[in-house]
């Protein structure tokens, strides 16, 4: 019995030891695990989800053209932010059109740029310059082409989108 209670005592305290180890290196202890678990179980039902949509949820998944909403015939379009997403997402406008970003820019970072595996990468010429702060920005959109943009903080989950000007 004794001898039991030592093993036990033993043992809680080696792992005891260890729990300590791991919460002082990730200098978040239990809720900077528990705010990861979290977000990798809502990634993967995400990824899960999208797979099975094929197209139709607004995932990870890059813009495609053909599916982009067509906005072309408006001479002022705003995207806003719900929750990760931006709506619309992909879109298809008129160069000289004026897009505005309706968005948290503080917990929403924005940023002209693509997002190549996951991450995003700024582009220093986009004519989407980064928002920290405020909560709306307008960008006139004069040349043709493809402007990517993407949330900082949320790009690997989602969050960005490509604006094609026409
Ligand atoms: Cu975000």
């Amino acid at each position: 019995m004794a001898r039991a209670y030592s093993l036990v005592g033993g043992l809680s305290f080696a792992l005891c030891v260890a729990c300590g180890d791991d919460a002082g290196s990730s200098s978040g202890g239990g809720g900077s695990g528990g705010a990861t678990s979290a977000a990798t179980s809502s990634t993967s039902a995400r990824s899960a989800k999208s797979t099975g949509a094929g197209g139709d949820d607004p995932g990870p998944e890059p813009c495609v053209l053909a599916e982009a909403e067509d906005l072309t015939g408006q001479a002022a379009v705003t995207i806003t932010s719900e929750g990760i997403n931006y709506e619309p997402r992909c879109v298809r406008v008129a160069a000289g059109t004026a897009v505005t970003f309706v968005s948290p820019f503080q917990m929403h970072p924005l940023r002209g740029g693509e997002v190549v595996d996951g991450q995003g990468v700024v582009d220093p010429a986009s004519p989407i310059t980064p928002q920290n702060s405020g909560t709306e920005a307008t960008f006139t959109l004069d040349e043709v082409g493809d402007v990517p943009y993407f949330c900082s903080f949320h790009a690997s989950i989602g969050m960005f989108g490509t604006i094609w000007v026409e």
